[in-house]
């Protein structure tokens, strides 16, 4: 079935001018690589103009030519793709650049785009362009909105042909890595680093290579003592970084294009270092020493904080962790080592601040981490487009001192020098036919490899191109699902969690409205309302948090009236009554901004409805369904959280709405 290959669907093309280009196709390179590029072509052809593409030594006659040229200077990823005299010229310095110049060039024919003359030259931007997948090997997934797992089913790793269609959606939008199980190792028995996984990760490891994605595995830090029985895991013990070289021997030869482990350590119960005393540097070092003869990579989280905190304490602040933990560290790790930084200080919010470690280390290898499973911004129910997210991220100015001091210019190495670095995102795929559940939730996953590929482009852009790859290449229905698309984070925001409060959500769900539910917990995400103020204090008279910023932002943030007002309850404590710009009290921006988010939901499902007519029926009825479910869900949130407020403050809404 088409549909089922998302954005490689290469539906039927009315539009023949490209047509010419595929009667044949002339490599002079052979190999994984060019074969699965080659693969690729044939099965374009076919789908889009139904041609059976002919394989030619006729180098001078052959519409599509795929060469190498080692004196070009583009890298190992790069490519350049030209058209000439009806002939389209892909080059590369590597294979791997002729494999992302292939796809690019079937994408932009796919997506209907005029490629006459076209002369484009292209380099990612950022070294690593990472999927984690937070699969269980029992076939759940942590957070997934889609689905169960396709890598795993009851404590067995799966080889199936969705795996090679997986590898060719990642390569397609430039991914060249994937962690294929939790960060979270729980599977007890089942360790995917034992004898009795190899045959099948060796599969796996082997599709990835095909289309140049290398595979990671994420384990356990106490793995040398749940698995062989040693009496630690201390990392500056004999036996034990023993114990990891050996594993690790074993664990390179048999699985081919390992490109190393993703760690999450003393985090949220997880084991690590802090039992014996030692810190994260020596925990994520002895781990990098044992896969370095094999040119492998530790990628180790940052994302550590004290789970079990006392709420009545309010010097302590969640925020504060992860720089407090990993600063006195830099400089500290071997240079094959990572650290992944999430996007912000607290946990995948729809909007919280940059994380202040962005900028701080300047001598440690970094990795910005995103997260495309929508956990809290709408479980792949409620339609969130993440990407315009991510670029305000990407394009945070941190004031490092540097002249290129955007996050976008450190994760890429720009700044600092570095070369392992770049971007991660947790995944948000599954078994569902459509892949990500809400058909919608595709351009986050598009969007996330074209992003980390280019941080340039625009989220409109990006929008565009997949509506035309996967729903539709008429120009109406594009501007209607982008607009859709482009407002639907703000539209999320305004009905969920307005000015940066955050976490108002179920417990442990993490979808729908719950006020207090996280406020009296251990889990460290308050927002303090009573019924005078709400919002945390974290300038330097609360938590200090905005002084870990350098001084250009610390001193915006620290003001209230300075403070980005879409962040104020993030930095600010805040009575009801004390008035924003637009001039409005708080607590009455509160309660118009859930009337309008619900109300702006109610307009994206009329939008959504016209397209009855215009789109394939399938996704146009499994769409409308979700905008049911979410216009449910944005009424709850309004009615809830505006009661909330309105009986702590017991102040009236002024438009006389009903809030009870
Ligand atoms: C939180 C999730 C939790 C993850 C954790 C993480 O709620 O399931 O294990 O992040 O990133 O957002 O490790």
């Amino acid at each position: 079935c088409n549909w089922e290959q998302a954005w490689l669907a290469y539906e039927p093309i009315e539009n023949q001018k490209n047509r010419k280009f595929f009667e044949s196709v002339y490599t002079d390179q052979n190999g994984e690589l060019v074969k699965s590029a080659l693969q690729e072509i044939e099965t374009a052809s076919e789908k889009l103009f139904n041609i059976q593409i002919i394989k030619t030594d006729d180098r001078e006659k052959a519409g599509i030519r795929l060469e190498i040229d080692p004196t070009l200077d583009l890298g190992m990823e790069g490519y350049e793709i030209t058209e000439e005299n009806d002939r389209i010229h892909i080059r590369a310095a590597r294979v791997n650049g002729l494999l992302y110049g292939t796809f690019r060039f079937l994408l932009m024919v796919s997506a209907g785009k005029d490629i006459t003359g076209i002369s484009l030259q292209e380099n990612p931007q950022n070294p690593i362009r990472m999927l984690n997948q937070w699969d269980n090997i029992d076939g759940s997934i942590e957070r997934g909105y889609a689905g169960n797992s396709f890598f795993y089913e009851n404590g067995k790793v799966c080889v199936t042909k969705r795996i090679t269609d997986y590898a060719r959606l990642l390569c397609s939008v430039g991914i060249n890595a994937i962690s294929i199980n939790n960060v979270n190792v729980r599977d007890g028995a089942e360790w995917l680093i034992t004898e009795k996984h190899y045959n099948e990760l060796e599969q796996i490891s082997g599709i990835f290579g095909k289309y140049g994605i290398s595979m990671y595995l994420c384990i356990d830090f106490a793995a040398p003592m749940t698995l062989d029985g040693l009496p630690c895991a201390d990392p500056l013990n004999e036996e034990v970084r023993n114990w990891w070289e050996k594993k690790c021997g074993e664990i390179f030869s048999r699985i081919p294009n390992m490109g190393g482990f993703l760690v999450k350590a003393d985090s949220e119960g997880r084991p690590g270092p802090f039992a014996y005393g030692r810190n994260h540097a020596d925990g994520a070092n002895m781990l990098a020493r044992a896969v370095k003869p094999y040119g492998g990579t530790i990628i180790w989280r940052c994302f550590v904080y004290n789970c079990q905190q006392d709420w009545r304490d309010r010097r302590t602040d969640r925020a504060c962790a992860g720089y407090d933990n990993f600063m006195p560290l830099d400089g500290k790790f071997d240079d094959n080592v990572i650290l992944q930084i999430k996007n912000g200080p607290i946990d995948f919010q729809v909007r919280e601040p940059v994380h202040p470690l962005f900028g701080g280390l300047q001598h440690t290898n970094q990795m910005l981490e995103v997260q495309i499973a929508q956990e809290y911004t709408g479980q792949q129910i409620d339609v969130c487009y993440l990407v315009p997210m991510w670029k305000e991220v990407l394009n945070f100015s941190t004031g490092c001192g540097k002249p290129q001091d955007t996050v976008a210019d450190i994760v890429s190495g720009r700044t600092f020098g570095q070369q392992k670095c770049g971007m991660a995102a947790v995944a948000n795929t599954g078994k569902d036919a459509n892949w990500t559940g809400h058909d919608l939730a595709g351009a986050n996953l598009y969007g996330f490899g074209r992003l980390a590929w280019n941080p340039q482009i625009s989220a409109e852009e990006i929008v565009q191109e997949w509506i035309s790859l996967q729903i539709s290449r008429d120009s109406d229905v594009k501007k209607m699902i982008s607009d859709i698309l482009l407002r639907s984070r703000e539209v999320y925001e305004k009905y969920t969690a307005p000015l940066g409060i955050g976490f108002m959500v179920n417990p442990a769900y993490h979808y729908g409205p719950n006020p207090e539910g996280y406020e009296y917990s251990k889990w460290g995400t308050y927002h303090r309302a009573d019924h005078l103020a709400v919002g945390v204090d974290r300038s330097e008279k609360g938590t200090g948090y905005s002084e870990q910023y350098f001084e250009k932002n610390a001193a915006l943030y620290r003001d209230t009236e300075s403070c980005p007002e879409n962040l104020l309850l993030f930095f600010h404590r805040v009575p009801y009554t004390y008035r924003l710009r637009s001039g409005k009290t708080l607590i009455q921006h509160i309660y118009d901004s859930h009337f309008e988010g619900y109300a702006d939901v109610q307009k994206m499902q009329r939008d959504w409805n016209c397209l009855e007519d215009k789109i394939p029926q399938h996704i146009f009825q499994r769409v409308k369904e979700r905008f049911m479910r979410q216009a449910e869900n944005s009424r709850e949130w309004c009615d809830v959280i505006n009661s909330f407020f309105y009986r702590k403050s017991m102040i009236p809404d002024e438009m006389g709405r009903e809030i009870f």
